[in-house]
């Protein structure tokens, strides 16, 4: 079977991160394709670990692996959270959520006290560009897409917690200034961008080079 450049890239990113994990943490697992090589990484680093999984699928992998998976109620406070994302701008600037976990994802984030990006060479960019997945609640959702003026319901699929699923189409110079009107909207639950006091570490691997 023929290994990818970018599923090498991602394996040696994750790589790099479970290198960070140390005994006795409390770790946050993100979910997605660069996520997925960790899981066997540092389940065979053989440490003492709990962990709390941001999607079903991160979870079953994990126990699947032997990793101890608890729920996030049981593990408020983690110790390093990684994850991947979509976009990874200057700053840095994250968009994620491409697989409609983000509002999990950035409450896993910021209970960590490092949280660590892992990623192949094609996710940095020189600047953000749309569409920004947000969560919107299913009550009032005309009337939140009718005051946001640029979203788009993604048909057919909702978060991990039943919430609606749209994008921010519209283009924007600022991400801090785009955030503050998401995070102001009552109808929006969750949007993923994330700001740079969110990120503690950015992994990136390029070809066999691993850029921290
Ligand atoms: C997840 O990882 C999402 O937020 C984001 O959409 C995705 C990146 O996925 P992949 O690693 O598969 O490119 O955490």
């Amino acid at each position: 079977m023929s290994v990818t450049t970018s599923e090498a890239e991602k394996h040696a990113a994750a790589t790099y991160a479970a290198g960070l994990v140390e005994d006795g943490m409390r770790v946050g697992l993100g979910t997605g394709s660069t996520v997925a090589p960790l899981i066997p990484v540092l389940a065979a680093r053989g440490l003492n670990l709990r962990c709390v999984a941001t999607s079903v699928a991160t979870a079953e992998a994990a126990v699947a692996a032997g990793l101890v998976v608890e729920s996030f109620d049981a593990l408020p406070e983690l110790d390093i959270a990684i994850d991947g994302a979509d976009q990874i701008a200057p700053g840095p600037w994250l968009i994620k959520g491409g697989g409609r976990a983000h509002t999990r994802e950035k409450l896993v984030a910021v209970a960590a006290a490092r949280f660590v990006v892992i990623a192949s060479h094609e996710k940095p960019v020189p600047r953000l560009t749309p569409p920004v997945p947000l969560e919107l609640l299913a009550f009032g959702l005309e009337s939140t897409l009718m005051r946001l003026g640029q979203a788009t319901v993604r048909g057919g699929v909702l978060s991990p917690d039943g919430g609606i699923i749209a994008d921010w189409t519209g283009a924007f110079d600022d991400p801090a200034e785009l955030a503050r009107r998401l995070d102001a909207d009552p109808g929006v639950v969750g949007h993923g961008l994330f700001e740079p006091g969110l990120v503690s570490d950015v992994v990136v691997a390029t070809g066999a080079d691993v850029e921290h």
